[in-house]
């Protein structure tokens, strides 16, 4: 245990009977003191800007006892969204001191991107992350106090929302399989993950990187992040994108890298219901929404369901190939209802069998990778360790598949690594050790969601 708020919390004199209500107090205080007055920062130290995914998977968190500061922060995120829908996966807090993080807003030079002519806002990056808005949006709606309030807050998002999700149909299906793509491994959420190696085994071309510092290293064990090698591939391919101006519709011809993720499409599928949801409480028509989720799902079948594994994986679009590495991204196709009996009972057993369950007592499920795969790493970023927020979304996924049993226990993992190592960015899979950043913010945001939701007992 380190000099977390969960520390505090549970120290002696400032202890509290109740294990659940320590907890929850001493998330809430993570929250309060990442506030930056519009919006939560991930982490003081590592991330203190604003980040997309994050953003979302916070708004759930706040919405059980704060729907002013929920809206807030979907609100302040899509103040950046560009002018052809695309929402950023970092919005710049013009109060983080200057090169506090790299990339910063400098690097990004959003200002030349085609689809933000026309458009002021916050600076922001020039790439997505997954858009799991709506379904944000819709929850914390559904758990607001000021139920006037709260409709018109969907009122004002819910073009948003349809802007970006139309924004991935129009502008990220390149090869026309009615999935989206990433165009780099930060816009999948799990950047560091084993399923890019292979497509990162690209050479970068002397004199395109641009001078740069790491700042995570300063704030962060070199061991649970990125090699040096990595990032500098992830620089190249940022590079490449910000020097075509973020122009998609060139995308296959200036793109080193373009992957349709199961886990960003599956999220895109969850949120499309939402966004049905969403429309049908503000009288409008859901049957495009439906439509698109409808889709989705039968493309993500069609294209990225293998039937030599028996799994889901990512299709490299450059490389025509599927990508056949098991990380946890192959499991979440869960979110979406319309999953069938055959590719249902595939992932449940995947994630029962020695691949996904840590066969060790006291072992925290679900590991980020297969735990018998030659890259798991039980320790650096995306490539082993458990986080907190696929833990959540693999629990939703479950519970819409009538399997309440293990969704409960994948939740009380969750709750039981933030009570024994604090509020940290991910943690290992056998010891339950925390690593990466401390007081992060969506640690601290979902297990107050699935604690409040009473899964855990
Ligand atoms: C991590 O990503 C950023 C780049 O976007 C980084 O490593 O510097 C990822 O875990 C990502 O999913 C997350 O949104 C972000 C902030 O928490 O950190």
């Amino acid at each position: 245990m380190g000099d977390s708020a969960l520390d505090r919390a549970s120290a002696p004199g400032g202890t509290r009977a109740d294990w659940r209500t320590t907890l929850l107090d001493s998330a809430w205080q993570v929250l309060d003191a990442n506030w930056t007055g519009t919006s939560t920062i991930p982490s003081r130290s590592l991330y203190p800007h604003q980040w997309s995914w994050d953003a979302a998977f916070i708004a759930v968190g706040r919405s059980w006892t704060d729907q002013r500061r929920a809206q807030s922060e979907l609100e302040s995120l899509f103040a950046a969204q560009w002018a052809n829908g695309m929402l950023p996966h970092i919005v710049f807090n013009p109060a983080a001191p200057p090169g506090s993080y790299f990339p910063g807003p400098d690097f990004w030079d959003a200002g030349r991107a085609v689809g933000r002519a026309g458009r002021s806002g916050p600076a922001s990056s020039g790439i997505t992350q997954p858009p799991i808005h709506a379904r944000a949006a819709l929850q914390v709606y559904q758990r607001a106090s000021d139920t006037g309030e709260a409709r018109a807050f969907l009122a004002r998002l819910f073009p948003k929302l349809s802007a970006q999700h139309d924004y991935l149909a129009g502008s990220r299906d390149p090869a026309g399989h009615g999935l989206a793509v990433i165009v780099h491994p930060w816009e999948s959420g799990m950047d560091n993950a084993p399923i890019w190696d292979d497509d990162l085994e690209l050479a970068v071309p002397p004199g395109v990187l641009p001078p740069y510092r790491r700042h995570d290293l300063v704030h962060a064990d070199p061991a649970d992040r990125p090699t040096a090698a990595a990032y500098d591939r992830f620089v190249y391919l940022a590079v490449t994108y910000r020097d075509a101006g973020y122009d998609d519709s060139t995308l296959l011809a200036t793109s080193p890298f373009l992957v349709e993720d199961p886990l960003f499409n599956a999220i895109w599928c969850w949120s499309a219901h939402a966004l049905a949801e969403i429309a049908t409480i503000l009288g409008e028509d859901p049957g495009p929404h439906r439509e698109l989720a409808a889709r989705i799902s039968a493309d993500m079948l069609a294209h990225l369901w293998d039937p030599a594994s028996g799994r889901f994986h990512a299709w490299d679009v450059r490389g025509g190939r599927l990508l056949r590495k098991n990380t946890i991204s192959s499991l979440m196709p869960l979110l979406d209802p319309a999953l069938p009996a055959a590719q249902l009972a595939a992932i449940s057993a995947d994630l029962a069998s020695p691949h996904f369950r840590p066969d060790a007592p006291g072992a925290f499920p679900v590991p980020s990778h297969d735990l018998l795969a030659p890259e798991f790493d039980r320790r650096r970023y995306w490539r082993g360790p458990v986080w907190i927020n696929t833990n959540w979304l693999l629990w939703h996924g479950l519970r819409q598949h009538g399997a309440p049993r293990p969704a409960a226990e994948i939740a009380a993992s969750a709750v039981a690594l933030a009570r024994l190592s604090g509020w940290r960015e991910y943690f290992d899979p056998f010891s339950g050790e925390g690593y990466g950043s401390t007081d992060f913010s969506w640690s601290a945001a979902l297990v107050t969601d699935l604690l409040r939701s009473g899964t855990v007992q």
